[in-house]
């Protein structure tokens, strides 16, 4: 079935929101997703070193805060993304990763904290990885999945922003994975 569009609907109004640049937090957010260790199984190459951490109460991963607009063409939906830092083994936290469910469509992310990379890969296999640091922003073109990696030791804070019909698929990202990892080897972050 054709998704509606913003066009077939009611003129909506305006709205404001604030947002905690450094705390990586949306006011008045009403989706907060939190990620914890045991979310994340089946994504690191250590599996015994990520069931040690939620054995060890199972912190919290990564959060996205929204406030929702209507998953419609025309509409952009944004969120701030916090990942928290830390290794499972030696691979950097990260996300789970995902193409949008509607492939063709692309997103922006404006690091405010933090610093990482930006994994990305197409089907027809293509790999890339940006860094992100404070001010830098990442355009995911349409068709790529992608994940973020925190390689620092405060968390790295995004903003994204996204057309609002993209959905998300996290199920091919689950059984392909990404061709790059990022680990820390004596200290630093090799992509491998
Ligand atoms: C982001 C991500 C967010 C969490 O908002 O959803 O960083 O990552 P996962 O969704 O892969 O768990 C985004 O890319 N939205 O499209
Ligand atoms: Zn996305």
């Amino acid at each position: 079935m054709k998704k509606k569009d913003a066009a077939s609907s009611e003129i909506m109004n305006p709205f404001a929101v604030t947002i905690g640049l450094d705390e990586g937090l949306m006011l008045g957010a009403k989706n907060h997703l939190g990620r914890r260790a045991s979310d994340m199984r089946g994504y690191y190459a250590d599996e015994a070193a990520l069931e040690q951490l939620v054995a060890a109460g199972d912190p919290l991963h990564y959060e996205v805060f929204e406030v929702p607009v209507p998953e419609q063409a025309g509409h952009l939906m944004y969120c701030i993304s916090k990942l928290l830092p830390g290794v499972v083994g030696d691979e950097y936290w990260m996300t789970k990763g995902h193409y949008h469910e509607v492939p063709g469509t692309a997103e922006i992310y404006l690091c405010l904290r933090g610093e990482g990379y930006m994994v990305m890969k197409t089907a027809d296999g293509r790999a890339d990885a940006k860094r992100m640091v404070r001010g830098q922003m990442v355009y995911v073109p349409p068709f790529w999945a992608h994940r973020s990696v925190n390689t620092g030791g405060e968390p790295l804070i995004s903003f994204c922003v996204y057309p609002a019909e993209a959905g998300h698929n996290y199920g091919d990202i689950a059984t392909e994975g990404f061709p790059q990892r990022v680990f820390r080897r004596h200290g630093q972050p090799v992509i491998e």
